[in-house]
């Protein structure tokens, strides 16, 4: 399995995720802005968006966008429980709760706070939207350990990512206890610490693509 990552981005989600489950992946590093791989590609060539996570499956599939991508790497190993089964209502909240955290945390409000064309004014905009979705988590998470069922699944994953992200987006979590006491929680698992490590550390490493 071939994940397109760049450190610290929505794709950190799913490279948590690769670990949980024990997967055999290769991780390839890329730039969002200029869209080169590190080994010298264009991500365009791979998924037209050039955008993270990008997935390339064993057989050569090509799969993107996070819920997509989350939900077929926890499939590979259902083992784990990392997505509900499928014939199952719990599966049907599962896609809820990657929708909610793919369209109203992510793109309605870290998308637009993190691009650097973004006017001020629609930064703002975002910072106060994200209250609705974040009081709705934070209600839903007082009396459970994690947003489907009992046990991580690859939503809690993607929560996460974003979790970690907003304070750096100008959106402090101070009113928010339970979702700083869940992502606290959540963080010390060895799976989820190895990939945010590795990612750390790959962000604090100038990006060098090879020639083409
Ligand atoms: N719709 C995509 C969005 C993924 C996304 O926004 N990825 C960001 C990184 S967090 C990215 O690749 N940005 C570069 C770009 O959009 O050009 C999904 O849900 O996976």
């Amino acid at each position: 399995m071939q994940l397109y990552y760049s450190p610290l981005a929505c794709s950190l989600a799913a490279h948590m995720v690769c670990r949980e489950a024990g997967l055999d992946f290769t991780l390839h590093r890329s730039e969002l802005v200029t869209k080169r791989v590190e080994d010298g590609r264009d991500l365009r060539t791979v998924n037209p968006m050039g955008q993270v996570p990008t997935l390339v499956t064993d057989d050569g599939r090509v799969l993107t966008e996070n819920s997509a991508v989350l939900a077929y790497l926890a499939d590979q190993r259902p083992a784990h429980r990392l997505a509900p089964e499928r014939d199952g209502f719990e599966r049907y909240e599962l896609m809820r709760w990657l929708s909610l955290v793919g369209t109203e945390v992510h793109k309605k409000c870290l998308a637009l706070v993190y691009d650097p064309t973004s006017p001020d004014a629609v930064k703002d905009f975002a910072r106060v939207a994200i209250a609705r979705p974040l009081a709705v988590l934070e209600g839903h998470l007082v009396s459970r350990d994690f947003l489907v069922g009992d046990a991580f699944t690859v939503a809690d994953a993607y929560l996460l990512w974003a979790l970690m992200l907003l304070p750096r987006a100008g959106v402090p979590l101070d009113d928010y206890p339970t979702l700083r006491a869940y992502q606290k929680r959540l963080m010390a698992r060895p799976a989820v610490r190895e990939a945010v490590a590795f990612e750390r550390a790959a962000y604090e490493r100038p990006f060098e693509a090879a020639a083409q």
